[in-house]
């Protein structure tokens, strides 16, 4: 799992690194550089001042001291005036300067804020797409975990910058869960639906004999315009319990050889590490998680409806009272099976991630 974004104080980080977004001065400051100098204690100033100045786009490193971390890289990103400045490429060389500083200490996980997007008034939405470049182009060439750590509720407004096509999406199709209820008394107003077969939703444990429990109808069946249409093809009982006989691991398991695939390729193009995917494999009657499933059927690159069947094998199913499904669905039948820029959609859309 090379790229992770994550929602905290970056100051609460467990890494080998987490970088600063500092000043020329180095001598601490507001926003990240005060919460850095607070939690890490006086030691850092004093260290600091050993250092001299930093240009703005360089990188200077200290220890950790109080920090959960070794190593604090002190960038300088610069000031926002309008974009005609050199900025983009100043952010880079700040990004660039830290991540080679990292490689220099032999790091293997580093933390960086979102470096020139706060007093420094760099647009979040320009910053995010630099920082993320810069991290993709690093990582084609180095192995490290880096995470790019998003203070506070200051993310939620990016989804409809970055993604306008996706935003669209899911105002076209979302169904907030209470026109999903209002939908299904009136549905049941008129209609009798102990004579309805509907798909269903699994429990989220399986019984001793693995088979899967029978819960709530999912929201789906509110949604289609012909529910019973659905089932009679190819979502009736009948095939519900076909399905069975083949679990969630077999069947990634065929698709991975079908697909011509090293375990190895699937589990690291789906973000997911060796150790879970084991577990998986060792074990047919592995309940994962929607998101786990969902990062096998990107990762195999699977049309939406096969998408569907591998979910369904886990015990879930697409809805569409869920941002997060629509996001996933949006990308799965646009074609789209990068898992880092799903994740990067859905982080922005304050949605969990696909993954472990
Ligand atoms: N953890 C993670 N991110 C944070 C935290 C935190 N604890 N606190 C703020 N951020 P800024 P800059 C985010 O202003 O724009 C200082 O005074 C914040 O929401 O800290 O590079 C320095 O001394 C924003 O997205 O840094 C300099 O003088 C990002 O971190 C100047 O500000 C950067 O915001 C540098 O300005």
């Amino acid at each position: 799992m090379p790229l992770l974004l994550v929602r905290n104080d970056i100051t609460k980080m467990e890494c080998d690194a987490i970088v600063n977004a500092a000043n020329n001065g180095l001598r601490g400051g507001g926003g990240v550089d005060g919460a850095i100098h607070r939690a890490a204690g006086i030691g850092l100033l004093a260290e600091c001042i050993t250092l001299g100045k930093c240009e703005t786009g360089k990188a200077k490193v200290t220890k950790g001291y109080k920090l959960p971390c070794k190593y604090v890289i002190h960038a300088v990103g610069p000031i926002w005036k309008d974009g005609e400045h050199g900025e983009e490429e100043l952010l880079r060389s700040a990004y660039n300067e830290s991540l080679a500083i990292a490689l220099e200490k032999e790091c293997e996980s580093i933390a960086f804020p979102l470096i020139s997007a706060g007093a420094y008034g760099y647009p979040k939405d320009k910053a995010m797409k630099v920082a993320l470049n810069c991290f993709s182009e690093f990582l084609l060439e180095h192995d490290m975990l880096i995470y790019l750590v998003i203070f506070d509720k200051e993310s939620t407004t990016l989804g409809e910058k970055l993604f306008p096509n996706i935003a669209k999406y899911i105002d076209d199709n979302y169904i907030g869960i209470k026109q999903v209820m209002a939908e299904k008394h009136r549905r049941e107003e008129f209609e009798d639906y102990s004579n309805l077969s509907i798909p269903f939703n699994f429990g989220e444990a399986k019984s001793d004999m693995e088979m899967p429990r029978m819960m709530m109808p999912c929201a789906s069946c509110f949604e289609e315009a012909e529910p019973q249409a659905a089932l009679e093809t190819d979502l009736s009982l009948e095939y519900l319990v076909s399905m069975v006989d083949e679990g969630f691991s077999e069947m990634l398991l065929r698709k991975i050889d079908e697909k011509g695939m090293t375990d190895a390729e699937c589990y690291k193009k789906a973000n997911i590490d060796r150790k879970l995917f084991s577990k998986i494999r060792n074990n047919p009657g592995y309940h994962p998680k929607k998101k786990t499933a969902l990062a096998f059927a990107v990762a195999l690159e699977l049309p939406f409806k096969e998408a569907e069947e591998m979910l369904l094998k886990a015990g879930y199913s697409f809805t569409k009272s869920s941002k997060f499904d629509i996001i996933v669905e949006y990308h799965i039948k646009n074609g789209i099976y990068d898992i880092l820029k799903i994740n990067e959609a859905l982080f922005s859309f304050d949605e969990d991630l696909l993954g472990p």
